[in-house]
């Protein structure tokens, strides 16, 4: 233990907020890492281009490109995180031992090797259905005009959520599945309605199929536009929203998907007066939803506030999802994970009476004033605390893990 944490202890103490008591609950955060960053959402079907109205820019060298590439990468970035932790995999990134398998035939004995990776390093597994680069997700996925593309999806959803269970299962440790699909109209399309009502109908079927709740949560995440989809998305916010509560799925709120000055921090309070449980993925989008890696900035930080404050600990899932290709890819994946721990662990360290007695008797200036003092406490010493009880570097020297990594083995990649 290091004299500046017990000095930065102290100082926290003083405001009567208990350090080890946040470090326990933080413990039990889980944080789903998304697999995607380590190969551009590429996956191992080895066809389609990335579609569906995403984009990864940049080309670094050492893109993983085999599942060991991408396992061995993952197993990195998780040696640099502190906390509780989660793997989010896509349906394109089933180990088919190199045959193709359509789609809508993938079932569990294609994710038996995640499941067994997720053992060795005790992660539980989320998963989503992939809606997008592929043939038949050219004009519309479920919600498509075409009953047969919308079947070949219906039955390509079901499939998932039959393999979260039973990853779920073979976990004991429940998956979150979460629908997302790109479904959308460059021009202004004339009616807005019956590609929702489709879209409905084929969700239903979807969820038609029971699965075991206990081992699989099905999400459904809504956004606003996407390249070549900028007049209309089918799955929008309204849309979703009324959709969760009404069947009660969870809503995934991605900070990408909505009006640039829109925060995905001021929803989750409403979300959860009418939902059990959400799923977040937090992003940072630049002007767009350009999925850049997470920083601490005061949205991501007004997330974890959120989350904090109301002992949403267990309710809201939280699920990362950002890809960036022009910089060190393992390093992209850690920055942005490492803040996500961050931030939950300063808010923890809010002393919340103090705030909550200077908000109830009316003195917003004390309020104000706290908040802005409350930024250049300590804090450093405490997240480099926590890091070193994890076994993980703390502070900056995680960056050399990272280029150590790159020398050994990412810069090999031919
Ligand atoms: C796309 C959504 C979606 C994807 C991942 C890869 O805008 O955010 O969640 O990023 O499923
Ligand atoms: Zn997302």
């Amino acid at each position: 233990m290091s004299k500046c944490f017990d000095i930065a202890k102290a100082f926290y103490a003083d405001l009567g907020v208990d350090v080890e008591a946040a470090f326990k609950r933080l413990d039990n955060i889980p944080v789903s890492l998304h697999c995607w960053q380590g190969d551009d959402v590429n996956g191992f079907e080895n066809s389609s281009a990335l579609d569906g109205g995403i984009a990864v820019t940049g080309n670094y060298p050492g893109r993983a490109r085999t599942i060991e590439e991408l396992r061995a990468d993952i197993s990195k970035v998780l040696s640099l995180l502190p906390g509780k932790k989660r793997l989010n995999i896509h349906a394109i990134y089933a180990d088919t031992n190199g045959r193709k398998v359509e789609r809508n035939e993938l079932d569990a004995s294609h994710f038996s090797s995640w499941i067994d990776f997720a053992k060795a390093e005790n992660l539980g597994l989320d998963f989503n259905p992939t809606c997008f680069s592929h043939p038949l997700a050219t004009n519309g996925t479920l919600s498509s005009a075409d009953a047969k593309v919308r079947q070949y999806w219906i039955e390509h959803c079901i499939q998932c959520r039959k393999i979260g269970a039973e990853m779920g299962r073979q976990l004991d440790n429940p998956c979150v599945t979460n629908i997302w699909i790109p479904d959308g109209f460059k021009d202004t399309p004339y009616d807005r309605l019956a590609p929702r009502k489709r879209l409905e109908e084929a969700l239903d079927a979807v969820f038609a199929v029971k699965v075991d709740e206990k081992y699989n949560r099905d999400a459904v995440e809504c956004k606003l536009f996407g390249i070549g989809a900028e007049s209309c998305t089918v799955g929008s916010h309204e849309f979703y929203m009324g959709y969760a509560i009404s069947r009660k799925k969870l809503c995934c709120l991605d900070a990408g998907h909505f009006h640039p000055t829109e925060v995905i921090s001021d929803k989750i309070s409403s979300c959860l007066l009418f939902l059990d449980e959400i799923l977040l993925h937090v992003s940072r989008g630049v002007r767009w939803d350009s999925d850049h890696v997470v920083c601490w900035d005061q949205e991501l930080q007004a997330i974890a506030s959120e989350i904090i404050r109301h002992n949403f600990d267990q309710r809201v899932h939280i699920g990362l999802d950002y890809f960036d290709a022009s910089i060190n890819r393992i390093a992209a994946w850690a920055i942005g994970a490492r803040n996500m721990y961050k931030a939950l662990l300063f808010a923890l360290l809010e002393p919340a009476a103090m705030l909550k007695d200077a908000e109830d008797s009316g003195d917003y200036a004390r309020r104000l004033g706290l908040m802005e003092e409350l930024k250049s406490m300590p804090f450093a010493a405490i997240w480099n605390e926590y890091c070193e009880r994890a076994n993980v570097p703390g502070g900056m020297d995680f960056l050399q893990a990272v280029k150590d990594y790159e020398i050994a083995v990412t810069s090999k990649r031919k």
